[in-house]
C-alpha cells in the first residue's frame, strides 16, 4: 500500500534540477526515452537521491558520463535511489515504456491513434525517473522522433526549434520552453491529426501561432474553441493586466482523456467535449462548458504554471483560483444570472454532500494516499467560492490590487495559500484570519437567523456552527442582505454584513416590518435556516432584483412540497400557484425555468436521515407533476408559442435562454401524459436544426410512457451512431430512466457493441448517470443496483484506477442512508476492498467505510 502523505511533514526538496533534455524515440510496440538532467544538491551533496519512477523498465543508467554499476543504486516499484552521488552531476536514464497498453491514461499513453501524456499530479514518473514534486522546476529541451506517415504531427512544450528528415521514413522534431516548470506541466504528443491556426497579438506586441489539432474531418467544430481561446486571451489581459509568454499555443484533443482538461505549458491536451462543439453535436450547456474549460486551462498560465504550487495540499491555490477566474469570464462573456444558479445547484448536490460525508475534506487537505482522489469539488467549487468571498470583501479594485502584488512577488516560484492570502491582505490592509479558517477545516458552516422587531428597530441575530465538524472555529461569512417593504421594494439594498463570530447581531431602522433576502447570490458557501413563511417566500419570488434569491425562495416552496410528500402526505397544488405568473413573465427565459424546477432528488440526499431513496425520488416526481398540474392550461399555450418562430441556431444568450425555457415547459406538459404534448416533442425533434432541441424532445419524453420515446431513441441513434460525443447521450437518456427502467437499460447497454470501456467519456455517460443522478435506479431491485455499480467499479479499478475513483462517490451517502440500503452499500465497498487492488480504488472504499 501507497504511503499516507502529510502536509505537516513538508520539507524543500534536497535537490534541484535546473535543466532537463528529453528524447523520446517513438517505434512500433514501445517508446524509449532518453532523459539528461543536472542535479544541483541544496546541501553539502552527502545525502541521498531518490528519484520517482513506475511503470517502466530501466535500460540504462549513467552519471557524469559513466555507466552505474548496479551496486551504485537501487530501484523497486516506484523509485530509484542514488547513494551519496555528490553536489553536482548530470544524471543520463534511458527507459522503456509500453504506452499501447496504458489503459490508465495517466503519464504517456496510445488512444484513438496518438500518443500523449498526462502528467499532473505524478504521471511525469511515469515517463521518466525524476523528482515529482511541484517545487522542483526545470527548463525543459525534448526531442521527438517516429514514424512521418503514423505521426506527422510531433509536438511538446514551448516553441519549435527544428525538423529533421530521418532515414526510413521517420522523421525528428525539437522542442524547448524557456519557462521553468515543475514536471506535471510537462506534454508530449505524437500523432496524425488535423490542425486549424490562428495568429493572435498580444497586449505586449508578441505573435501568437495558435493551434487546435484534433481527428481529421471535424476541423470546422474547433471553431467555438478557437474563437473563445481568443477572448480568454483578451479578457485575461484587460481583467488582470496578464498577457500570453511564449509564441505558441497548442491545443490538442485526446483519444481519452479522464478528466476535462490540462494546462501543460503552451500545450493543453483536452477531452474532447471540452473542444468539439457545433449546432447539431453540441448543445447550449456543451458550447458554454467548452468556453468555460478553454478559458480556465488558458488562465491556468498565469494562475498554476507562472505561480505554481509548492506542495500537491495547496491544489486548491491554483484550483479555486482559476475556476474563479473562469466564472468571472464567462458572466462577462454574457452567461447570465442562470449561470450562477447552476453553479449553486451543483455545489450544493455535490460538494455539500461530500463535506457532509465520509470523503468531507478541508480546501487544504491535510494528507492523502493517492492525490489523484482530491480532485475534488471541495478543492475546485468550494475552493473558487472562497475566492468569491474574498472578491465580495475586496470588491474589484481591491482584488485587483491583490492579484497585481501576488504576481510581482511570486511570479516563477512555487507557493502557499497563505502567500495567496497575505498578498491580498497585505495589498488591501485587511484580517484575513477569518477567511484563513475557512481552508483548514471541513464541513459546510450552517448559519441559523432569528429576528426581532421592536418598533422601527429590526435585527437579524445570527449563530454559526458547522454540524459535521463540531470543534470549528468561526469563520468569516459575508452576508449580502435585501431587506423589501410589503410592496416589494428594497429597504436595504444589496448590503454586505461581516459575520465572523459564533453569534452576532445586525442592526437596521426601518420603517416597516421587512421581508429579508438573505445571502444573495450565494454570498458564502454555508447553508441558512430562517424561518420563512409560504407568504414570504411568494414575496421574494415575485419582487427581489435578484434571480438566485428569487430561485433560492422557489426552491425553499418546491421543498415545503417534497417534505410533505416524503412524509406521506400531499399539500395542495395551490401552494404552487406563485408560479403560474413566474411562468407568464417577463425576463430571462433561463431564469424562468430555474424557477419553474424543483430541485432534483440528487440534491437532497443529505436533507433527511434515514433516507428512503425511492421515496424521496418519489416526492420530487409527486412535485414536479403539481407544478405541471398548477400551471394550467396556460402552460400548452405557453409551450406552442415558444415553438414559433424558431430561428437558425446560434449560441448566443436570448436565444438560448428561450431554448431553454422552451425545453423545461415541454418537460413539463409531456409529464402531464398529454399525446398533444407528445406529438409537439416529436414535431420539435425533426424541425430542429441543432442538438439542444433534439435533447430537449428526447429529454421531455424520457421519463414518459410515450411510443414516441422508443422511436426518436432509434432515430438518434441511428443519426449519431458514428459520432462519439453525441452517442454518449444515448447512452445517457437511457441511463437516466428513472427505477428499474433505468437498471434494465444499463445492464443491456453495458453489453451494447458502441459501450467502450476504454473512452472514459462514454463509462461516464452510462455508468455515471447510473450512480451519480440516477438515485431510483440505482436503488433499485433490493441491493442489485448497487451490487453492479460495485462491479463495475472493479472493472475500472484494474483498467483505469482514476476512473474507477470517481465512480465510488454514490456510495459516500451511505451514513445519511436508512439500515437496510445502508447495509447494500456497506457490503458491496467491503466487496471492493476485499478485491480491488488500486491505491485509488483502496483509499476512497475505506475513506467511506471510516477506516
Ligand atoms: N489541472 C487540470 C485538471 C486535471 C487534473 C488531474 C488530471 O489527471 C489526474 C488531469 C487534469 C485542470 O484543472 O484543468
Ligand atoms: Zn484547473
Amino acid at each position: 500500500m501507497k504511503q499516507r502523505q502529510y502536509l505537516k511533514d513538508y520539507r524543500p526538496s534536497d535537490w534541484q534540477i535546473p535543466h532537463i533534455q528529453m528524447h523520446f524515440d517513438v517505434q512500433d510496440a514501445h517508446v524509449l526515452v532518453h532523459t539528461r538532467m543536472e542535479l544541483v544538491a541544496v546541501g553539502d551533496g552527502t545525502q541521498t537521491l531518490e528519484l520517482d519512477g513506475r511503470q517502466m523498465a530501466l535500460v540504462e543508467i549513467r552519471i557524469d558520463g559513466e555507466a552505474l554499476s548496479p551496486e551504485a543504486y537501487q530501484c523497486d516499484d516506484a523509485s530509484l535511489t542514488i547513494k551519496a552521488p555528490g553536489a553536482r552531476f548530470v544524471l543520463e536514464s534511458t527507459v522503456k515504456l509500453d504506452p499501447f497498453n496504458n489503459t490508465s491514461l495517466e503519464g504517456l499513453y496510445a488512444a484513438g491513434g496518438i500518443l500523449c501524456t498526462q502528467c499532473e499530479s505524478h504521471g511525469f514518473s511515469r515517463i521518466t525517473y525524476a523528482l515529482d514534486r511541484p517545487d522542483v522546476m526545470s527548463v525543459f529541451n525534448v526531442t521527438i522522433e517516429a514514424d512521418k506517415g503514423r505521426y506527422p504531427i510531433l509536438l511538446a512544450n514551448g516553441e519549435r526549434n527544428a525538423q529533421q528528415e530521418l532515414p526510413d521514413g521517420r522523421h525528428r522534431v525539437s522542442w524547448s520552453d524557456p519557462h521553468p516548470k515543475p514536471c506535471y506541466l510537462f506534454a508530449v504528443v505524437a500523432g496524425d491529426m488535423a490542425c486549424k491556426t490562428r495568429p493572435y497579438i498580444t497586449s505586449e506586441g508578441r505573435e501568437v501561432d495558435i493551434a487546435f489539432y484534433c481527428d481529421h474531418g471535424i476541423e470546422e467544430r474547433m471553431d467555438h474553441a478557437i474563437d473563445s481561446l481568443v477572448r480568454s486571451m483578451q479578457w485575461d489581459e484587460q481583467r488582470y493586466g496578464l498577457a500570453y509568454d511564449l509564441n505558441t499555443y497548442s491545443v490538442v484533443v485526446a483519444g481519452a482523456f479522464n478528466m476535462g482538461a490540462m494546462e501543460n505549458k503552451g500545450l493543453n491536451i483536452f477531452n474532447p467535449k471540452y473542444v468539439l462543439a457545433s449546432p447539431e453535436t453540441a448543445t447550449d450547456a456543451d458550447f458554454a462548458a467548452v468556453e468555460a474549460v478553454i478559458g480556465h486551462e488558458y488562465f491556468h498560465n498565469w494562475t498554476g504554471n507562472r505561480v505554481t504550487c509548492r506542495d500537491w495540499f495547496q491544489l486548491s491555490l491554483k484550483e479555486g483560483l482559476t475556476v474563479f477566474r473562469d466564472q468571472q469570464f464567462s458572466a462577462d462573456c454574457g452567461a447570465g444570472p442562470a449561470q450562477r444558479i447552476e453553479q449553486v445547484k451543483f455545489l450544493r448536490a455535490r460538494q455539500f454532500a461530500e463535506d457532509a460525508g465520509p470523503l468531507a475534506h478541508p480546501v487544504r487537505p491535510e494528507s492523502y494516499v493517492e492525490m489523484n482522489n482530491f480532485y475534488t469539488v471541495t478543492v475546485y467549487e468550494k475552493g473558487a467560492e472562497l475566492v468569491r468571498l474574498l472578491h465580495a470583501l475586496e470588491g474589484e479594485s481591491g482584488f485587483r490590487r491583490g492579484m497585481d502584488l501576488y504576481f510581482e512577488r511570486h511570479d516563477g516560484q512555487a507557493v502557499t495559500i497563505e502567500d495567496f492570502l497575505a498578498a491580498h491582505g497585505d495589498a488591501n490592509q485587511l484580517d484575513i484570519s477569518g477567511l484563513q479558517r475557512w481552508y483548514g477545516q471541513a464541513g459546510t458552516p450552517q448559519v441559523k437567523i432569528t429576528e426581532s422587531w421592536d418598533n422601527g428597530h429590526y435585527t437579524l441575530d445570527c449563530e454559526q456552527s458547522i454540524p459535521s465538524n463540531p470543534s470549528a472555529d468561526a469563520v468569516l461569512i459575508p452576508i449580502r442582505v435585501s431587506l423589501l417593504d410589503s410592496r416589494g421594494q428594497a429597504m436595504i439594498d444589496g448590503q454586505v454584513l461581516r459575520f465572523d463570530q459564533p453569534q452576532q447581531g445586525f442592526s437596521f431602522d426601518l420603517p416597516e416590518r421587512p421581508v429579508p433576502v438573505l445571502f444573495e447570490a450565494l454570498s458564502a458557501p454555508v447553508t441558512w435556516d430562517y424561518a420563512y413563511s409560504q407568504d414570504q417566500l411568494k414575496h421574494i419570488v415575485r419582487h427581489a432584483q435578484d434571480p438566485f434569491s428569487r430561485w433560492e425562495a422557489a426552491q425553499r416552496l418546491y421543498l415545503i412540497m417534497i417534505d410533505a410528500a416524503y412524509a406521506g402526505t400531499t399539500l395542495e397544488d395551490q401552494h404552487l400557484d406563485v408560479f403560474c405568473e413566474v411562468m407568464v413573465g417577463e425576463g430571462d427565459g433561463a431564469v424562468i425555468a430555474a424557477l419553474l424546477s424543483p430541485p432534483s432528488a440528487d440534491e437532497l440526499t443529505t436533507r433527511y436521515t434515514e433516507l428512503d431513496p425511492l421515496r424521496l425520488s418519489q416526492a420530487v416526481d409527486q412535485t414536479e407533476a403539481a407544478l405541471a398540474r398548477v400551471l394550467g392550461d396556460a402552460l400548452a399555450t405557453q409551450t406552442q408559442n415558444l415553438m414559433e418562430h424558431v430561428a437558425t441556431y446560434a449560441f448566443e444568450p436570448a436565444a438560448a435562454a428561450r431554448r431553454s425555457l422552451r425545453a423545461r415547459l415541454l418537460r413539463l406538459w409531456c409529464l402531464r401524459g398529454d399525446q398533444q404534448a407528445w406529438q409537439q416533442a416529436e414535431q420539435l425533434y425533426d424541425n430542429s436544426d441543432n442538438l439542444t432541441d433534439r435533447l430537449a424532445a428526447l429529454q421531455a419524453l424520457n421519463q414518459t410512457d410515450a411510443a414516441q420515446r422508443d422511436i426518436l431513441l432509434e432515430r438518434f441513434y441511428q443519426t449519431y451512431k458514428n459520432d462519439k460525443l453525441v452517442l454518449d447521450r444515448w447512452f445517457a437518456l437511457q441511463a437516466a430512466r428513472a427505477g428499474q427502467a433505468g437498471l434494465d437499460s444499463v445492464r443491456t447497454l453495458l453489453a451494447h457493441a458502441d459501450f467502450d470501456q476504454g473512452n472514459p467519456n462514454r463509462v461516464r455517460a452510462l455508468i455515471g448517470t447510473f450512480g451519480m443522478l440516477n438515485l431510483s435506479a440505482l436503488h433499485a431491485q433490493g441491493g442489485q443496483g448497487v451490487a453492479l455499480l460495485a462491479e463495475q467499479i472493479l472493472v475500472y479499478d484494474k483498467l483505469n484506477p482514476q476512473l474507477a475513483a470517481r465512480l465510488i462517490t454514490p456510495f459516500a451517502g451511505l451514513n445519511g442512508l436508512a439500515e437496510e440500503r445502508a447495509a447494500a452499500v456497506r457490503k458491496a465497498l467491503q466487496e471492493i476492498v476485499a478485491q480491488a487492488s488500486s491505491p485509488d480504488v483502496l483509499e476512497q472504499a475505506q475513506r467511506i467505510l471510516g477506516h
